[in-house]
């Protein structure tokens, strides 16, 4: 199984049994692991939202500062008239920072599973641009979306994909997931991604150790969660959050660790953890820009553009075929 993530939400989830299925084969596998998307029920993206605010998650921080000093830039060179579709819909003022510059966008596609937080962020978003078509679309961007028809003929379709939520995925399954961009696009159209950077070890690994805890709270509220859903026996002081920077494989990886021996019931199974046993729930990839060129190449696209923040933490890039 893939340790596959973005930001879904609670009534997102797959309905019980698929999610008893999913959690009893992720506890099977050897070594133990879930996939991320298990972070983001309710309290999980809530969670979510203060990692972003903590001073050593500098990713959220850079992306704002980025997008301050370059969206006039951005623009420029997008030109009008553009259709916007955002992969996620919880990025309201980065979305803002962007739109606020684009000459007739033509409309803005939000794509969000569930509709609740599709709801909220559209009615944000309209109290800002009054004028700006939205056209939401609730679906699972990982697979192959079928995009609303236009109010009026774009001059081309821009995929934005902000907050380095393409780390979440593993190499393989990032390329899978920029060749599908790629047909949504079009042939004129393009892809403006977040690309967090390879830096020091100690940089990154603060960002996914904050002190005030808040990534280690949200990192074993997985474990709250599978408790309430599927009557698992987890005991949050028996388990700890490990987040390391694996500099060969370019990316942090984020554990569940046991403290102890413990049988965990799992609907009719138990499984058993050793004491220090570690469950991977999350990789959060870092690129070189020339290892996200390449990963572009795989996807059959080509960087056309790079933004960096003030401070060279953080990229985004626009991709083109
Ligand atoms: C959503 N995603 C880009 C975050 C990241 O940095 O990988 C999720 C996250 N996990 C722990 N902290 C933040």
């Amino acid at each position: 199984m893939s340790v596959q993530a973005y930001a879904v939400r609670d009534e997102q989830r797959p309905p019980d049994n698929a999610l008893l299925q999913i959690v009893q084969r992720g506890l099977g596998a050897r070594p133990k692991r879930l996939p991320s998307w298990l972070f983001y029920d309710d309290h999980g993206s809530a969670l979510f939202e203060q990692i972003c605010e903590q001073p050593e998650y500098y990713l959220t921080r850079a992306e704002i500062a980025l997008l301050t000093a370059h969206a006039g830039d951005i623009a420029e060179m997008l030109g009008p008239d553009v259709r916007l579709v955002e992969y996620g819909s919880g990025h309201a003022i980065k979305t803002r920072l962007l739109l606020q510059q684009l000459a007739a966008p033509v409309a803005w596609v939000p794509v969000e599973l569930s509709s609740e937080p599709l709801r909220l962020s559209m009615q944000q978003m309209q109290a800002h641009f009054p004028l700006l078509p939205i056209q939401p679309l609730a679906a699972d961007f990982t697979r192959p979306l079928r995009l609303p028809v236009p109010p009026r003929a774009p001059r081309h379709t821009v995929l934005y994909f902000p907050g380095s939520t393409i780390g979440n995925f593993e190499e393989r399954e990032a390329a899978q997931l920029l060749r599908k961009m790629r047909g949504e696009m079009g042939d004129n159209g393009g892809i403006l991604v977040g690309v967090d950077l390879k830096k020091d070890r100690a940089t990154i690994e603060a960002a996914y150790n904050d002190r005030a805890g808040i990534t280690a709270a949200f990192t074993l509220n997985m474990l709250t969660r599978l408790n309430r859903e599927l009557g698992c026996n987890f005991e949050l002081g028996a388990f700890r959050h490990r987040a390391r920077y694996n500099a060969m494989a370019g990316r942090i990886e984020t554990h569940i660790v046991s403290n102890k021996e413990q049988r965990i019931r799992v609907g009719r199974l138990q499984t058993l953890f050793r004491e220090d046993e570690a469950m991977l729930v999350e990789y959060s990839c870092k690129y070189s820009l020339e290892e996200f060129a390449a990963l572009a190449t795989l996807a059959g696209l080509a960087v056309q553009q790079i933004w960096l923040d003030p401070e060279g933490l953080f990229s985004l890039q626009y991709l083109t075929r």
